[in-house]
């Protein structure tokens, strides 16, 4: 099916009112901050006919097998009608009350004896509607093996039904209508987030199994559906971490996914490479041990770059010691990282208390921090289990760890970000074990938000140009990604 036409009927049902966002409460009872009203459809016949048409074009799609077809009444009534009468198919009529005279029939319309029918609804919320209608249509001695709905609330419709042995074929999905009202401007970011919170915590028939009503119970949604946030709408979360937010609005304010890794020796270089590339980078990491002249006067500066330039500071520091020992090592010493660092990164080796130990400093300085969960380098043993086991870690720690050091997304939640080393414009590697591999995959293939970049750019013989044309491809990738997720 066409993603061009079903995005624009999206906003076609937003502009006729058919999606409402506020207060409402369901036929279940349940509120919801998101209302789907498709009875309004009728006033607006061309939409009528575009929404048949995507109807019969699913038919097709799936090639489904039927004698007769059903639209649930009111509403997927007249669809019914426009599809049946369009391509001259047979129709039945589910009564909602049987007449008290004459054949006091229930279905209207001729059929036989173990006819297949296929039933047409407009919305789905738990599924129950559809199921009232097959159970009648079950009752005249027919039968029910798929239904098509134009609005799947990703409630649990299609659980339930499946269960009950038919097959349901949404048209659009709520996380999908979500996607494109959000990437129209139509609704906020902070909107979207409460209704897919909504959803994803009112799965109806997950809790229909919880009550013993003869439904199995089964997972919520998978988080594999949720919608691709922008950076600058992960940036608003509710949730979002003050430092995750300012780097992420850098991001997008900068069209910049790129942090320069600046590994040189001489301070006065670093601040050199600090202030020309900084309009490029989104943040700048350091080692300041490898510097042979480190300074307080120095860190100064380069702060000093960060707010002239607006990027965020990383001292790749790879805590992975006891609590208390880091958090000495953090806040003391000579380098008295917690300071001036705006994030830094710890290995998950010695257990949770070296993100005790870190978040005891830098979380009152209101400083993040990134957990290594995997590394570029070969033969790394942060793979598997361990890797898991970091980012269980980093879930319970959402207070001070902002994001992880991976090779790819391990993360579904919006709030982390996911920064990755190891690359470089073509895939190789050194001698030393380093593994290299493009922008492209990082942001494209991998899912990850970052890209960070040391001798790709260092032993360019045009730093600034090479960074520029990193910043460019990563940017590209993030924002082919963003396109593709649109669906
Ligand atoms: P390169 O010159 O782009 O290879 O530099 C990569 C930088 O990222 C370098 O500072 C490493 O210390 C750092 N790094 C890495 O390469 N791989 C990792 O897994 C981690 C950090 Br963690």
């Amino acid at each position: 099916m066409e993603n061009d036409s079903i995005d624009g009927l999206i906003l076609k049902l937003h502009d006729v009112n058919a999606v409402k966002f506020g207060e409402y409460k369901l036929k279940t009872g349940m509120m919801t901050p998101i209302y789907i009203d498709l009875r309004v459809l009728v006033s607006h016949p061309a939409l009528m006919n575009q929404v048949s048409a995507l109807i019969y074009q699913r038919v097709q799609e799936e090639e489904l097998q039927f004698d007769n077809v059903c639209g649930v009444p009111y509403t997927a009534l007249p669809l019914a009608t426009i599809i049946c009468s369009r391509h001259e198919l047979p129709m039945l009529i589910r009564r909602k009350e049987a007449k008290d005279y004459g054949t006091k029939r229930l279905v209207e319309g001729s059929f036989r004896e173990g006819d297949i029918c296929l039933i047409i609804e407009d919305t789905v919320t738990s599924g129950t509607s559809i199921l009232e209608t097959a159970e009648v249509l079950y009752s005249g001695g027919l039968k029910v093996t798929d239904a098509i709905v134009l609005m799947d609330r990703e409630q649990g419709g299609v659980e339930y039904l499946a269960s009950k042995g038919i097959k349901l074929h949404p048209i659009i999905s709520m996380f999908k209508l979500l996607n494109v009202l959000l990437a129209a401007n139509r609704i906020d970011a902070q909107t979207a987030q409460s209704v897919r919170k909504f959803i994803l915590d009112n799965n109806t028939f997950s809790t229909k199994g919880e009550n013993g009503n003869g439904v199995p119970a089964i997972k919520k949604p998978c988080l594999d559906q949720t919608m691709e946030l922008s950076y600058g709408d992960r940036a608003k979360l509710p949730d979002v971490h003050p430092v995750a937010s300012k780097l992420l609005s850098i991001m997008e304010e900068k069209q910049s996914n790129l942090c320069v890794s600046a590994d040189v020796t001489i301070s006065e270089e670093l601040l050199q490479l600090a202030d020309s590339l900084g309009p490029k980078i989104c943040m700048l990491k350091t080692h300041v041990d490898i510097l042979e002249d480190y300074t307080a006067a120095f860190v100064q500066k380069l702060q000093a770059l960060a707010e002239k330039h607006n990027f965020i500071i990383f001292e790749d520091r790879k805590f992975a010691d006891i609590g208390n020992t880091v958090k000495h090592q953090y806040e003391g010493g000579l380098y008295q990282i917690s300071s001036w660092s705006h994030i830094v990164n710890a290995h998950a080796v010695p257990g949770p208390g070296v993100v005790k130990g870190l978040s005891a400093v830098g979380k009152p300085l209101g400083r993040g921090c990134l957990l290594i969960a995997q590394m570029s380098s070969q033969g790394s043993l942060a793979t598997g289990e361990y890797t898991k086991a970091v980012l269980k870690m980093a879930e319970e720690h959402t207070d001070f760890v902002i994001g992880f050091i991976c090779g790819s997304k391990i993360s579904k939640r919006p709030e982390f970000i996911h920064m990755t080393p190891g690359v470089q414009i073509q895939a190789g590697g050194d001698v030393l074990g380093q593994q290299y591999t493009t922008p492209e995959d990082v942001l494209y293939n991998k899912g990850s938000d970052v890209i960070i970049v040391g001798r790709g750019i260092l032993e360019a013989p045009d730093r600034l140009k090479a960074a520029e044309s990193y910043r460019m491809s990563g940017w590209e990738a993030y924002t082919k990604r963003l396109s593709k997720v649109a669906q």
